[in-house]
């Protein structure tokens, strides 16, 4: 199906007119929500959690993704989306249900309704948590879920995927590795997304001219990395920063590695062992 170009604004030359981010008082909604909002006439920004003070060009729609009815008209005339809303680590099946797999179907059925260009999703690396760290992976290979959480991004990569061949909505799955201000842990080396990188990411995410479903991994330049990019290259996405200079004092902080510690062995790193939650 042919995707239409994402909305630019002819009145003031800005990207979009009105640019959706949800889960905007989360870890990176709130690192992203300044960063955005150069690109749009209005962002519009979505929580379940506290907002805080309006800025000049954003709405404050607070919203349930579980409710489709609020969900439907978090979405009335939006351009494009960037789609962190939901639970972002492991949890009971029950935790993650209704936000990540109840509450994406709705954000891609009211995209739908609304005529939504464009989703950028932040997936994760949990969806591939499974493969070893030994193993340099491509987004071409099949997904192997550390979790339920993992199990709800694989999930919502299917649903970007159908909305795309059925529909023509445009969607970039983001496979986060481990964005925070600096790597915590030798894992991190190789996972680790500076906030720059991430604005950068989601930058060519939303702006690349065509990207049907395309699914990249979200990291830094990092010299070691268990992620091939090479097939997103057409976003146009380039890494500035590296977790090289923090290499050093994660290495003193952990000399050695235990490769029985299944967290040592697998790219999903703790993950792979978090439940059974009964
Ligand atoms: C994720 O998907 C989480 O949202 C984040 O909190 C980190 O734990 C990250 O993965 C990671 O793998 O380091």
């Amino acid at each position: 199906m042919k995707p239409a170009p994402a909305a630019a604004s002819p009145a003031t030359g800005l990207r979009f007119r009105r640019l959706l981010l949800t889960g905007a008082a989360g870890g990176l909604g709130r690192v992203l929500r300044p960063r955005l909002a150069g690109l749009c006439e209005t962002l519009r920004v979505s929580d379940i959690a506290e907002l805080g003070a309006t800025g000049p060009n954003e709405e404050v729609m607070p919203a349930q993704l579980a409710d489709k009815a609020a969900v439907l008209s978090l979405l009335a005339g939006v351009d494009a989306v960037v789609h962190l809303g939901g639970v972002s680590t492991e949890h009971a099946f029950e935790d993650i249900l209704p936000a990540n797999i109840v509450g994406t179907y709705h954000v891609y059925e009211a995209a739908r309704v609304a005529g939504t260009k464009r989703i950028v999703f932040a997936s994760s690396n949990h969806v591939t948590g499974f493969y070893r760290q030994d193993e340099t992976i491509s987004p071409k290979l099949s997904p192997r879920p550390d979790g339920y959480y993992g199990l709800s991004k694989a999930f919502g990569e299917n649903l970007a995927q159908f909305y795309f061949d059925r529909y023509g909505l445009e969607t970039v799955s983001l496979r986060i590795g481990s964005s925070f201000p600096e790597p915590r842990d030798r894992r991190m080396l190789a996972t680790w997304l500076s906030y720059d990188d991430l604005e950068r990411l989601v930058t060519a995410a939303l702006t690349a001219p065509a990207v049907g479903h395309t699914i990249v991994y979200g990291m830094s330049d990092n010299r070691l990395t268990w992620w091939d990019n090479t097939s997103a290259r057409h976003l146009g996405y380039r890494p500035a920063d590296s977790s090289e200079p923090f290499r050093a004092a994660l290495e003193a902080r952990q000399p050695t590695i235990d490769l029985d510690d299944p967290a040592a062995l697998y790219q999903g790193g703790a993950f792979v062992t978090q439940g059974p939650f009964e």
